[in-house]
């Protein structure tokens, strides 16, 4: 299904020459525990394994499993451990693959890294399994980006649309969307070479019909990014306000634990401040940054530009104000929170009560916060939800389907009439979904995409 980019391939023979050099990695994460996965890719496969295993293991069957003593280059004793080997391109990264499950100890896992060293094998680079599962047209950069997001996603939603995309579901649609432009332009293209321009209007309107189904859909993916951000990597919530308000307290009081330093002298918190949390069944990332203020101090100033700046790329922003808050229209993605209730009379407090859209806290004596909490909980709930079963998982997939669908609006916003400028627009699109799929990409991109990877996936 996904045996394109034949073309890549060839130009990108330096790559393939690379992955003969066979690689391996600890794809587990280093540390104690029941097993350890190291695995090895490339043509050497094989060979290395007859080595680790004194020519015990010299003929292993595809996808079957054993249970064999390893040694190093001395001879000594190593491990007992599971032996995997996938015949490439039966396996994950399409070359030869071993998979070795030893005891999950680090002293092993140096000691099997060392002698596979020995025997010659090179570490792997990050991502350098799934770049050559990529390389070698066993998956393409959408599903390869959709493994990254799938590892790294902190929520189940989040787990369950990288899945989704793994399998294929958002290739395919890609690829539908692709074939619909393809046949639009070959339509065009057919009108330019052999028929009179008194067919021309008919066409365009047919052309016309097809380019509103394609963008219809590169709308739909592109309003799924936000919510899969959302479910994947986490929700930016920003707490932001006037110096000395308590955001640092309040920072610390939703993280239950002393991460920001407080203190009574405004302007103490200069740089903004991330950790990531959960606050229900959602992932956040909480920021506390400068208090807003005028400053000539050169530091301060930029940890305010910081500070606008984590304002309009959150998801959620909690402005901590003490005094009585504005009364103008609320933003849907702002909390207001009044700070410091244990200074104020109860009549106060009540008076701000009134205003439904503040919720009044001490961040010091820790009250209010199950309902601040209940409210950025209801927001992200709204948020993070998506209808659409298909959803996209990075920015660059978002960049891409942003500029497929700036091609495609010039051709109807316009109200061309030209067929040669229709075919040039279609021309750009069908570029913008090869370079999507990864049918066409730079090392640069694919450097960045890749690197984005743990060694060892
Ligand atoms: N009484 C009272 N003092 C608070 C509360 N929250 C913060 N403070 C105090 O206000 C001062 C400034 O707090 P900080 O969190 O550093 O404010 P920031 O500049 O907005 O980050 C410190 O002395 C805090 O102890 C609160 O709920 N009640
Ligand atoms: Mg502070």
């Amino acid at each position: 299904m996904f045996g394109f980019a034949k073309k890549r391939l060839k130009t990108q023979n330096n790559m393939s020459n690379k992955n003969k050099n066979t690689y391996f990695g600890l794809s587990t994460p280093l540390g104690r525990s029941a097993t350890a996965t190291i695995r090895l890719s490339g043509w050497e496969s094989k060979k290395t394994l007859e080595k680790l295993t004194a020519g015990k293991l010299d003929n292993p069957k595809h996808r079957t499993s054993y249970v064999v003593d390893i040694y190093n280059k001395n001879n000594t004793l190593i491990d007992n451990v599971i032996i995997l080997y996938f015949k490439g391109p039966n396996s994950y990264t399409g070359d030869d693959l071993v998979e070795i499950h030893s005891h999950g100890n680090p002293i092993i896992i140096e000691q099997i890294c060392e002698t596979l060293l020995n025997l010659g094998l090179r570490p792997a680079e990050a991502g350098e399994f799934t770049r050559a599962a990529y390389l070698n047209n066993k998956i393409d950069l959408v599903q390869a980006e959709s493994i990254l997001s799938l590892i790294n996603s902190n929520t189940i939603d989040g787990v369950n649309l990288s899945l989704n995309s793994v399998s294929g579901s958002l290739s395919i649609k890609t690829l539908e969307m692709r074939k619909e432009i393809i046949e639009a332009l070959g339509l065009a293209e057919y009108e330019l070479d052999i028929s009179e321009t008194d067919t021309h209007k008919q066409t365009i309107k047919v052309i016309k019909k097809r380019i509103n189904r394609a963008l219809l859909d590169t709308t739909k993916l592109i309003s799924t990014a936000k919510s899969a951000r959302i479910n994947t990597l986490g929700a930016s919530v920003v707490i932001y306000g006037k110096p000395n308000v308590g955001k640092s307290t309040l920072f610390n009081t939703l993280l239950n634990y002393e991460r920001s330093i407080v203190t009574d002298t405004a302007g103490t918190t200069r740089d903004t401040v991330d950790v990531a949390s959960t606050i229900g069944r959602h992932s956040v990332v909480l920021v506390d940054t400068a208090g807003i203020r005028k400053t000539e101090d050169i530091a301060e100033k930029l940890g305010v530009e910081r500070t606008q700046e984590k304002i309009n790329e959150a998801d959620i922003s909690i402005q901590v104000v003490t005094g009585a808050p504005s009364t103008k229209a609320a933003n849907p993605n702002n909390i207001t929170v009044l700070n410091k209730t244990d200074l104020l009379e109860k009549n106060e407090i009540n008076n701000v009560r009134k205003n439904k859209n503040v919720i009044c806290v001490s961040a010091k004596n820790k009250t209010g916060i199950p309902s601040l909490l209940k409210q950025i909980n209801k927001k992200l709930d709204s948020k993070s939800q998506c209808k659409i079963e298909t959803q996209i998982t990075s920015t660059r997939q978002k960049q891409r389907l942003k500029n497929i669908q700036k091609e495609l609006e010039k051709v109807l916003r316009n109200k061309e009439t030209n067929l040669e400028i229709i075919a040039h627009h279609l021309t750009c699109a069908i570029k913008e979904f090869d370079s999507l799929l990864g049918k066409t990409s730079t090392d640069d991109v694919l450097d960045s995409v890749f690197s984005s990877f743990c060694v060892g996936k």
